[in-house]
């Protein structure tokens, strides 16, 4: 037997093809892909009809994470169950380094928190909180562990937030190791005193989250970042980019031939601050960082997208539940911040990107896959289908019709921002390394089977 799986007649897509064959798999990679594979006794998924798209990568989670007084309500085992039933087979999460701890101690505590529970592959990114002077060699051994991106915050002044010396001393250290930084850029002492100044008029419904966050705080500090990085002539990646005119630094970097990347989000592209409108406390789903933009916004996104301005479509999945929101019923300042999006992604990009002619179903693969693999060091293993890669892949219907509910997903998350959104295109299948994690909606792989990813070094996409 030749093979010990076949998938059949499908329309393999990746980010630059599109080709009927079939794929024959031996054991856990990809041994074949070809017309016409001799079944021989192999196990067979009939894929006709639909995409085989490479399996989904999302380089942004936050899995059993604390944050402001409880945690997320997905650990690794929800959080990765919920992620194979929407095509994503590996996760990149945000491992931290709380203050007074080694960046070493920080990710034990993330390998603690993985091992036995995740059901997909998953690597880590590290948070650094702080970066005392002469510790950069710490992150020596981290690197050559496979953890090869750290990622520090410009916002959260007294929790997360690292000053500028410290980042671009991390800058100068992950240019040397082949590292990546990625960075929230949100300029945190002027948000703190809008906040303050929103607080004391009384000002305490969910909106004022949002208001109190303007995009010039995150253009400003996307701005200050790229030059920090240029200076210590050090790839920079800016996590969750959500307003047009942050873009605009990035896109100027980029012009000016400078290691600029950036991603960006689902909630920016298909949600905005009409949403922080919605009736009593319904406006505390969408509170997260960077908040919603005004309804426009998403249109230079697309652009981006389109343009390789953007190089990834993540999640920032950080998920909580309504009684966890309500810690801020009256103080917006106090609603945990964050939504889930780890299954909502493929379901969303491919009917309101690919299917409304916005992005090409190639560059969706690129976005959610290739790329992300790409500049996180897993390429060639994961983030395209050819011969050798895992065996990590979605058998995608591009015809299913879906309701986006929270009842059809599987997060602990007790809603979904897009509940009642209708859509055309889903996973029938999804496999991890030649098994079969998913069927129709229904998680059938083994809890804990997912293996921690030592990642390789920064490559340029
Ligand atoms: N943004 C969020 O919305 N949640 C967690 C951290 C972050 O940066
Ligand atoms: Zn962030
Ligand atoms: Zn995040």
């Amino acid at each position: 037997m030749p093979y010990d799986m076949i998938i059949q007649g499908g329309t393999v897509v990746t980010a630059s093809d599109r080709f009927v064959a079939d794929i024959g798999i031996k054991g856990e990679r990809v041994e074949t892909i070809a017309p016409n594979l001799p079944a021989d006794g192999s196990q067979v998924i009939d894929a006709k009809g639909c995409y085989v798209l490479p399996g989904a990568i999302d380089v942004h989670s936050h899995l059993d994470m604390p944050f402001g007084g409880t945690s997320t309500a997905d650990d690794f085992e929800s959080g990765t169950i919920s992620a194979a039933c929407g095509g994503t087979t590996t996760v990149v999460d945000f491992a931290i380094q709380f203050k007074g701890q080694s960046p070493r101690q920080g990710l034990d505590a993330w390998h603690k928190k993985a091992e036995g529970k995740a059901c997909v592959d998953y690597g880590f990114h590290l948070i650094l909180t702080e970066l005392p002077e002469g510790s950069e060699s710490q992150l020596d051994g981290l690197v050559d562990e496979g953890v090869s991106s750290f990622k520090v915050f410009m916002a959260y002044p007294g929790v997360f937030m690292l000053d500028d010396a410290s980042i671009f001393r991390l800058l100068r250290k992950t240019r040397e190791v082949g590292a990546l930084t990625t960075i929230h850029c949100e300029n945190g002492g002027a948000i703190d005193v809008l906040v303050k100044l929103a607080r004391e008029a009384g000002e305490r419904a969910p909106k004022y989250h949002a208001l109190t966050r303007p995009a010039r705080a995150e253009a400003e500090a996307t701005a200050r970042a790229i030059a920090l990085a240029e200076i210590a002539k050090a790839p920079i990646y800016v996590v969750h980019l959500s307003a047009a005119e942050a873009l605009d630094q990035v896109r100027v970097a980029r012009d000016r031939g400078l290691a600029a990347y950036a991603e960006t989000c689902p909630q920016y592209l298909f949600l905005s601050t009409r949403n922080y409108e919605e009736p009593g406390f319904e406006g505390s789903k969408y509170v997260m960082s960077p908040p919603l933009r005004e309804p426009g916004n998403e249109e230079f996104l697309w652009k981006g997208l389109r343009t390789d301005e953007l190089q990834v479509v993540s999640t920032d999945h950080c998920s909580f539940c309504m009684n966890q929101k309500a810690l801020g019923k009256d103080d917006f300042s106090k609603i945990p911040n964050g939504a889930p999006g780890l299954e909502t992604r493929l379901y969303l990009l491919h009917d309101g990107g690919v299917r409304a002619g916005r992005i090409s179903l190639e560059r969706m693969v690129d976005l959610t896959a290739t790329k992300p693999a790409k500049m996180f060091g897993l390429y060639p293993k994961k983030g395209t289908l050819s011969v050798g890669s895992d065996a990590d892949l979605v058998v995608w219907d591009p015809e299913k019709k879906f309701l986006i509910t929270n009842k059809a997903l599987h997060s602990k998350a007790d809603y979904t921002p897009y509940e009642g959104r209708a859509v055309t295109g889903a996973p029938r299948t999804v496999l991890q390394r030649g098994q079969v994690i998913v069927k129709d909606n229904s998680f059938v792989g083994k809890i804990g089977g997912g293996r921690f990813l030592r990642r390789g070094t920064f490559k340029s996409p």
